[in-house]
């Protein structure tokens, strides 16, 4: 049984390597010193999993941006646009941000993870060509390092790449076919290199896109009595690995039955040992056993890992699995941090008992030896040291932070009618916002953080200035924030966030049951990282949350300031939840929280409640199978959060970062009486979509880029305005940006609002005129 690692944080301990790309972008470092750090970061990566212990190390994951980026430029199939500029760099970091002329490429969630990848666009232009001079270089620079065996070149699979592009006017099979020769070119190149494996990855076969995909096995990797373009010469071992679910029986037989050397799984989620327990696995293949939870911050339960391991050692002397075993942690290690030791706090705060329970990607590397310690150990049926000792890490952390049974109660005494509001949307709609005409403007809810508030917080923070200091300085932003919403004549308004950074975090920290970390950034995209807060206990309200500010805010103005609050499903999403309690639950546990929140607000005088759900898509599984159980808590916790409110406050709610029409049925069902969503870089295909599926309460399709610092003309604006509105009738639109605004300048701010409002009322002019 050996050890392997199919990928690795990137960022750097120290985020080392977003500092190094910032530096490099503001021109304050050259490419030679960026390329240092970024060598130095994956070298260090390397160093930790060879002193590990890990027998075979992924290489060749590491990316200055993106890997599927990296993927784009070394099999040629950047977007036509990017083409003119020559230098290989230039040219990377163009598709990745934009050019002036140019528009960045779209960003997306690596399946459901909060990871953003550069989505590749290929259409009847592309012509595949090979680029692997850095790639390989990597990989010869990693067999110095770690030795030709150790070293395990990770390729993204063909089918994985094409079938996460978007394709215009060209079919899904024949791009593959197009590129499987470049591929081919690929291996010839690393076989010269003296490497005997590569990993292959493809993910996309455990989604519903891979039954589709079949054939293209069978042609990729052989099988159906095919050789396999891949897997045709016999000096290069092709491991099949795939992760973030199990695969479907018939894929399964499809790789079974293929010429791969290896298949690997995730044996975390789905249920993957049951069909190896079922159908058995061929002997002339080498099984890698993704039973570390590469995705989970928690270390391992000593008892439920103890089950899977007799399963595994079942079909073992059943026969049913071969002796080649490779353990793996399920995934790449790259979406947790690097490590618990970096948590001094967390350490330090014994009261707690987190840290010992906790597991990032150092610690994945040890639980990836005391896995294959517990499974040699299962015939003697002794307990193994490592087991023991994290059992009482367990106990530990269990008893320290008990079950609050209040909470269990409230969750078990959930009614239907705890979810639906009190009427019907067309008799709320009438008592709603009486003052508000047709055409009502509004904003999505942040305003421009400036330098000054950002020092403010982190005076607060480190205890220079006292809470009322700080929060005199907030309110007086709020009111500079109402005063320049009054001033432009927006109907609809908002305090401005100045007192949040980032909201799932604002929210966490007002919460019972979130714990911090310190140095905990997963990368989110580029050089951006986040560091998502940790569900440790159940979660429990305190105290209000948002009132103070709302009472503020509206007690400067006579128009609806907009009570902000972000859902139940976001703040999860956002979040690293407990393992051992169902996602459902701490949903409806946070929903509980927000839901007194929206009842604190309505009796502080709040008209309108806005519950933002951007990461409501990006939770959804990827089987279509298992979409509608997820849709339906995830509908429920908003509803649970939102239904309180009386029939005449006003409940909005925005999405973002997502397409939308894949679970417009999910968002009808939340019933908000207005849902203003990310619209401004699309035509009116989602506005189609929602017309074409009866959605009948008002939207707030997003009138302009927020992205961009790009003032949109009026006249861009109006356009936008009657292309809504050749789409639904004026009384269901509501005008609005497309984001918050958080991340945008004051000048280009007050500029681009001024003309959203004259855009707006010259709409309404014209409609007037109208027979
Ligand atoms: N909040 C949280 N998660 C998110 C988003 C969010 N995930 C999806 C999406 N939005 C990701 N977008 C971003 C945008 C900006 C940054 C990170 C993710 C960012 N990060 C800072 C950085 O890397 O320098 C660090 C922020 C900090 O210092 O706290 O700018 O909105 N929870
Ligand atoms: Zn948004």
């Amino acid at each position: 049984i050996s050890v392997e690692t199919i990928g690795f944080p990137r960022v750097g301990e120290a985020r080392q390597l977003k500092y190094a790309l910032e530096k490099y972008w503001r021109q304050q470092i050259s490419l030679e010193e960026l390329l240092n750090t970024a060598n130095s970061v994956e070298e260090q990566n390397w160093r930790v999993q060879l002193a590990a212990g890990v027998d075979r190390i992924g290489v060749g994951d590491f990316t200055l941006y993106d890997h599927m980026l990296d993927w784009t430029m070394r099999l040629g199939c950047e977007p036509s646009r990017f083409k003119s500029i020559e230098d290989d760099t230039d040219r990377y970091f163009a598709m990745a941000r934009g050019r002036t002329g140019i528009p960045a490429m779209d960003m997306t969630k690596w399946f459901d993870t909060n990871y953003h990848y550069e989505v590749p666009e290929i259409d009847q232009d592309c012509s595949p060509r090979a680029n692997f001079t850095s790639f390989l270089e990597e990989i010869t620079r990693a067999i110095d390092a770690l030795g030709s065996q150790r070293a395990v070149p990770i390729v993204i699979g063909p089918l994985t790449y094409v079938g996460l592009s978007k394709l215009k006017n060209v079919s899904l099979s024949d791009i593959v076919k197009k590129l499987t020769n470049v591929y081919v070119e690929l291996f010839e190149h690393i076989m010269k290199l003296g490497v005997t494996e590569v990993q292959v990855h493809e993910p996309i076969l455990v989604t519903s896109k891979g039954l589709g995909m079949l054939e293209m096995i069978a042609a990729l990797y052989g099988g159906d009595g095919t050789r396999g373009v891949l897997t045709a010469d016999d000096r290069l071992a092709v491991d099949l690995v795939t992760y973030f679910d199990g695969l479907d029986e018939r894929v399964y037989r499809a790789v079974c039955g293929s010429n791969v050397a290896a298949v690997s799984m995730d044996f975390t989620r789905g249920d993957n040992i049951a069909m190896l327990e079922t159908s058995g696995f061929p002997a002339d293949k080498r099984l890698g056993l993704g039973a570390v939870d590469g995705r989970s911050i928690w270390k391992f339960h000593p008892d439920e890992l103890t089950q899977f391991l007799k399963r595994v050692d079942g079909c073992f002397r059943s026969g049913k699995i071969p002796s080649k075993i490779s353990l793996q942690p399920s995934c790449s290690l790259h979406h947790l941090p690097y490590t618990v030791e970096a948590e001094v706090s967390l350490k330090q705060n014994e009261e707690l008992g987190l840290a010992p329970v906790l597991s990032f990607a150092y610690e994945k590397l040890s639980e990836l030896t005391a896995v294959r310690e517990g499974l040699s150990k299962l015939e003697s049926s002794a307990s193994s040291d490592v087991f023991c000792e994290v059992r009482e890490s367990w106990e530990g952390f269990y008893r320290l932070n008990p079950k609050k049974q209040p909470v269990w109660d409230r969750i078990t005494s959930i009614t239907a009618s705890d979810l639906s509001r009190p009427e019907q949307f067309s008799d709320r709609r009438p008592k709603q916002m009486t003052d508000c005409h047709i055409l009502p403007t509004t904003t999505i809810g942040s305003f421009p953080q400036t330098d000054e508030i950002r020092r403010l917080r982190r005076r607060f923070i480190s205890g220079t200035i006292s809470k009322s200091d700080y929060e005199t300085e907030i309110d007086k932003q709020i009111a500079y924030n109402i005063g320049v919403q009054e001033a432009l004549g927006i109907d609809i308004l908002v305090h401005g966030e100045p007192e949040r950074t980032d909201m799932v975090e604002y929210f966490a920290q007002k919460l019972d049951g979130f714990a911090f970390t310190q140095n905990g950034w997963v990368q989110s995209y580029g050089s951006r990282c986040v560091r998502p807060p940790i569900v440790y206990s159940d979660l429990t309200r305190l105290h209000d949350m948002t009132v103070r500010e709302f009472v503020v805010a509206q007690s400067l103005t006579h128009k609806p300031v907009k009570g902000m609050l972000t859902g139940p499903v976001t703040i999860l999403n956002w979040s690293f939840p407990r393992k051992d309690i169902s996602r459902k639950d701490q949903a409806l546990q946070i929903a509980l929280c927000l839901r007194d929140e929206v009842s604190d607000l309505e009796r502080a005088g709040c008209r309108v409640v806005q519950m933002d759900e951007p990461a409501l898509r990006e939770g959804m599984p990827l089987k279509d199978h298992k979409k509608d159980v997820y849709l339906q808590w995830a509908v429920d916790a908003f509803k649970l959060s939102t239904a309180v409110a009386k029939a005449e406050t006003s409940v909005h709610t925005h999405m973002c970062y997502a397409e939308f029409t894949d679970c417009l049925d999910a968002i009808m069902a939340l019933d908000a009486d207005v849902n203003s969503i990310e619209n401004a870089r699309s035509g009116n295909e989602t506005l189609e979509a929602f017309k074409k599926a009866g959605y009948g309460k008002d939207l707030g399709p997003g009138t302009y880029d927020i992205h961009s610092p790009v003032v949109p003309a009026v006249t861009d604006i109006q356009q936008k305005l009657q292309e809504f509105l050749s789409c639904m009738p004026p009384e269901q639109l509501v005008v609005n940006p497309d984001c918050g605004l958080k991340t945008r300048k004051w000048p280009e701010t007050i500029a681009a609002l001024r003309n959203m409002v004259t855009a707006t009322h010259q709409v309404k002019s014209q409609l007037k005129l109208e027979p």
